[in-house]
């Protein structure tokens, strides 16, 4: 089988001079076998061939296929069903989520399967059939074992919602933006769009007026664990990119409602299981839109007005991971700046309850929410981990700075004052509005008029600390998620935050193994974003979720001169 196929990216600042290579995962089920391959396209050779026993790669069609017909006949299941008057075994709708790590299972392949009424419906989520959940050992082809935590209420209302796409009143193209099969130049800016099938849009060099700022830009993975404690609930932890692949989940892109009508479309191939392309059509979008003001000034003396009105380039992608949909959007803008948006939206996972109000629906201690009648949507997080290679005026002599502004003097003095920490080596740092805690890299190699290294700042938006138990599951497999920056020393094969194989892993491994002393002043470097949002569902999200949005910022600092849009 081959659960990853993808592009061996070539070595930094040898883009041109080596033929193309794929990278794959091979899976063989009759051992059990996981094989990292290297393949040399042009010449049709294998380079490399790396057995990895003991790691589980991402879930694939294969997985969700054996999975169902394993557990829709099992009488097991179908008295589970019986028991809460369900009996139409065609109406159930079976979902298939990654296990997490199921402990004394030897690394066998597994699934866990949840059940919900409504197969083939327009919402096969609004009504989850709560206790159940089977695990299967999808190489044997059997139910290992049924989890029954007792009958609750089918919640009764279908959540449908209107499902056609309507076109949307604002109409914007991308007029002044030159697409080169993948390589695209707007405004000032340059870069190069790539895909991969575990983590979706990869953009590359991604230049201002020539001058580098970013070698390479993705999410590097993504973790959603659930805070409800029953048994059914608990390792609910979805690693969307290791265990699902955000590539391979990503959708094409509607015009009018996705993405506005004059959007720029290109389509993105995966690999299916049996390495079979498949292309994702219209699976990314370039379009411009209104940036507001860029800048303006009225002159209260002459009276003039000097503003300038900005515009913004869109890249934007949309995976679909079952209920959830996420879309990515990077943006750049004239003045140097970029934002990276995520924009949440779908189906929230949910489970019937026989709650209500009365009942403790809205108590302190509850780990989910009342949305409609006999529905409760768990309490849960998203985590993104973006990884951001930054090169500032090249590859070397970059720095990372955190920076801190404190009150300087005395308590009772109107001074304060911005404190730089320099970073040796490799480390992480957290949160602090306190003292409006940002992150910036420089090259000292490259100052500006002023003498003083040029660079950009990563501004943090909506983030959030891991909420589940420190020693808890969760947070053991997605490490990444304990500090919201994170920075290393550029290595080729560091490009997820949570490792390579993070499905099933009995030892996690990821950022917190990445960072480990080496020296990373005046080095290439590489900054890790941790985006976080606490989702406490209200009965609005219900029974699809109107977009929540959350994002970070660069910007320059010290980059240019001036203000580089004076035009
Ligand atoms: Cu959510």
């Amino acid at each position: 089988m081959y659960p990853y196929v993808g592009l061996e990216e070539p070595p930094k600042g040898a883009e041109q001079s080596r033929s193309r290579r794929a990278r794959l995962h091979l899976y063989e089920p009759k051992t059990n076998l996981t094989t990292v391959a290297v393949v040399d396209l042009a010449a049709g050779t294998v380079v490399s061939r790396t057995p990895s026993p003991g790691v589980q790669p991402n879930i694939m069609y294969r997985d969700i296929g054996i999975a169902t017909d394993v557990v829709r006949p099992d009488p097991g299941w179908r008295a589970a069903m019986r028991k809460r008057g369900l009996t139409r075994f065609e109406d159930l709708h079976l979902e298939i989520w990654a296990p997490g790590f199921v402990p004394g299972t030897d690394n066998r392949r597994l699934v866990r399967v949840l059940t919900f009424l409504g197969n083939n419906s327009a919402n096969p989520y609004a009504r989850p059939i709560e206790g159940v959940v089977a695990l299967v050992d999808v190489n044997a082809g059997k139910l290992t074992s049924l989890t029954d935590t007792g009958v609750r209420p089918v919640p009764t209302e279908t959540g449908t919602f209107p499902a056609p796409a309507r076109p949307s009143r604002r109409v914007t193209d991308a007029d002044g933006v030159t697409i080169d099969g993948y390589s695209v130049r707007w405004d000032k800016w340059t870069f190069r769009i790539g895909f991969d099938a575990l983590t979706g849009v990869t953009l590359h060099k991604i230049a201002f007026d020539g001058r580098s700022i970013l070698y390479r830009a993705s999410l590097s993975e993504m973790s959603v664990p659930y805070a409800d404690p029953d048994e059914n609930w608990s390792w609910r932890s979805a690693f969307d990119a290791g265990e699902y692949g955000l590539g391979v989940c990503t959708t094409p892109l509607e015009l009018g409602s996705d993405v506005p009508a004059g959007t720029r479309l290109l389509d993105a191939v995966v690999a299916l299981d049996n390495c079979v392309p498949r292309q994702i059509e219209n699976a990314i979008g370039v379009y411009e839109r209104d940036g507001g003001v860029l800048w303006r000034h009225k002159n209260e003396y002459t009276g003039i007005t000097a503003s300038r009105r900005g515009k913004e380039l869109v890249i934007t992608s949309i995976p679909t991971i079952g209920n959830y949909d996420y879309q990515v959007n990077y943006v750049f803008r004239q003045d140097g700046s970029m934002a990276v948006e995520t924009n949440l939206t779908g189906i929230m996972l949910a489970k019937g309850t026989a709650r209500t109000a009365e009942t403790g629906g809205h108590d302190s201690t509850a780990t989910s929410h009342l949305v409609a009648p006999n529905v409760a949507a768990v309490n849960h997080q998203h985590f993104f981990s973006f990884r951001l290679d930054v090169d500032i005026d090249g590859a070397t002599n970059n720095r990372f700075l955190q920076c801190d502004t404190v009150p300087v003097l005395s308590d009772a003095g109107n001074a304060f004052a911005m404190q730089e920490k320099r970073f040796a080596t490799e480390g992480f740092s957290d949160l602090n509005f306190a003292t409006s805690r940002n992150w910036r890299i420089v090259n000292p190699g490259k100052p500006n008029r002023l003498g003083v290294p040029g660079g950009y700042s990563l501004l943090p938006g909506e983030n959030a600390f891991p909420l589940t138990g420190a020693n808890s599951d969760a947070r053991r497999e997605a490490g990444f998620t304990e500090h919201a920056v994170w920075v290393t020393k550029f290595q080729a094969d560091q490009l997820y935050g949570a490792g390579d194989f993070p499905s099933q892993a009995e030892n996690p491994t990821g950022l917190q193994d990445y960072v480990n002393g080496e020296s990373i002043d005046g080095e290439d470097l590489v900054v890790w974003y941790t985006l976080g949002i606490t989702h406490i569902p209200r009965p609005e999200d219900w029974p699809v979720m109107p977009v929540h949005r959350a994002s970070f910022n660069l910007i320059p600092t010290g980059f240019f001169n001036q203000n580089p849009v004076l035009k």
